[in-house]
């Protein structure tokens, strides 16, 4: 299968500005490629993943990708998928920014380094020290107002406005693919089907500059969809970062684990490395025993290896077992902190309590004596994973977490978390 029938089967393509041709470069050499990143967040979300993984599947089909990290463009900020004008973010937090993004880069793709062939390059290094008088005699001067005003992120924003600045992006991402075009032999653009404007315009530039037979091509993939309706990498809390301090591995894991039986195949196919025989087997699974879940372990366990690392996904599957189980004795206090974040929580002094003053009168779990009693005797009350069917019962450090936490588990599946003070 060549790279492009594979990215054609992981349903990864959008448009192309020419399928034959780009068919034929990549069939004949190793060509090099690039996607770029704008800085305007201090981490990467899963929605960014899509392109740099496919720079990934280029480079393991025998091709050169660059990933961009756009220092400069990141100082204008895209209006493409935007409906309103961005507020500028300092230059200090752009840099900031575009430094942990690289780190992520990195980290992940082993981008810049000699031995993975993926280079990080920052668009801030050319872009910063080009004068307004070049910018608008050798970039300006080849571009049509009416052409830039058709695309549809400047066309959908006449109505609302939009500044100068931001009109001007599609230009000076145009100013990059040729840049790369003559510096690093870049001959592929490829992003997110909001890119394709930007990729363009740059094409455009290229073949005004470089003359009509140069060969450049563009690639967007479409974007990704639920079953549901609603939107992909959102969680109740907003949206799943990369970054392991913003959403814990554990998180990132149930992320993927609760993914649909409608949309787990599609998300193999986008997301992981698994082989086609791999992924056929688990949407065959998806069909037979769905109940099982095996295709969105799969996606799960690949993600976070991939993104964290094994040992992050072993540590988020024992605490998914111990939560599935109620075995949750052997959790240490800084799991119990993530894994328990979102549940309601309460504040008691550390020391002894009476457990039914603690049910009621300390934390509210329990609306009266009377009923914490009655639950208590009918053993639904468990700490730290044990029931408790004393009514007298003192609760004291030994059912707590390192002193810092106490779980109280009410009925099947009620948490609830008490932070000692
Ligand atoms: C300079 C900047 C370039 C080439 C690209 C860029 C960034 C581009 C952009 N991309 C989005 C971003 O940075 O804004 N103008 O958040 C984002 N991208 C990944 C995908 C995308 C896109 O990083 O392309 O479609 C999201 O899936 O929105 O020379």
């Amino acid at each position: 299968m060549t790279i492009l029938d594979e990215l054609e089967w992981r349903g990864a393509i959008n448009q192309q500005t020419d399928e034959e041709g780009l068919k034929a470069l990549t069939q004949e050499k190793s060509i090099a490629l690039y996607c770029g990143i704008d800085p305007s967040g201090d981490s990467m979300h899963v929605g960014h993943l899509i392109p740099f993984m496919i720079l990934k599947r280029f480079q393991l089909a025998g091709h050169k990708p660059v990933i961009l990290i756009g220092g400069g463009t990141g100082s204008i900020g895209d209006p493409s998928g935007r409906n309103s004008e961005r507020v500028l973010q300092t230059m200090d937090k752009i840099m900031d920014n575009a430094d942990k993004l690289s780190a992520q880069m990195r980290k992940l793709f082993k981008a810049g380094s000699e031995e993975s062939g993926i280079k990080l390059v920052n668009n801030y290094d050319w872009l910063s020290g080009l004068s307004f008088l070049d910018f608008l005699r050798d970039f300006g001067k080849e571009f049509n107002i009416n052409t830039m005003l058709s695309k549809d992120v400047v066309s959908s924003r006449l109505d609302t406005g939009i500044s100068f600045t931001e009109f001007s992006y599609q230009i000076i991402q145009s100013v990059d693919f040729l840049h790369l075009f003559q510096n690093e032999e870049v001959q592929l653009q490829i992003g997110g089907s909001d890119q394709w404007g930007n990729i363009t315009a740059g094409l455009d530039l290229i073949r005004k500059k470089e003359g009509a037979e140069a060969k450049a091509f563009g690639l967007t993939i479409p974007l990704l969809l639920k079953a549901d309706g609603t939107k992909f990498g959102k969680s109740a809390d907003g949206a799943i970062w990369l970054d392991p301090e913003k959403t814990t591995p554990y998180e990132f894991y149930q992320f993927w684990f609760n993914q649909d039986d409608r949309d787990v195949v599609k998300y193999l196919k986008y997301f992981t490395f698994l082989s086609k025989e791999e992924i056929d087997e688990l949407a065959e699974q998806v069909e037979t025993e769905p109940h099982k879940r095996a295709a969105q372990k799969a996606l799960a366990e690949e993600m976070t290896r991939f993104v964290h690392s094994q040992e992050a996904l072993d540590e988020a599957i024992s605490i998914s077992q111990a939560l599935f189980s109620g075995d949750i004795q052997n959790l240490t206090a800084d799991q119990i902190a993530t894994t328990f974040k979102d549940v309601p929580s309460s504040e008691a002094a550390k020391g002894e309590h009476n457990l039914v003053e603690l049910l009621v009168d300390v934390t509210g779990i329990e609306p009266s004596r009377r009923q914490a009693r009655e639950d208590i005797k009918n053993g639904a009350i468990r700490l730290k994973g044990s029931q408790i069917q004393d009514v007298d019962y003192v609760v004291s450090e030994k059912d707590s977490y390192d002193n810092r936490f106490i779980i109280v588990r009410k009925g099947k599946k009620k948490y609830f978390l008490i932070n000692l003070v």
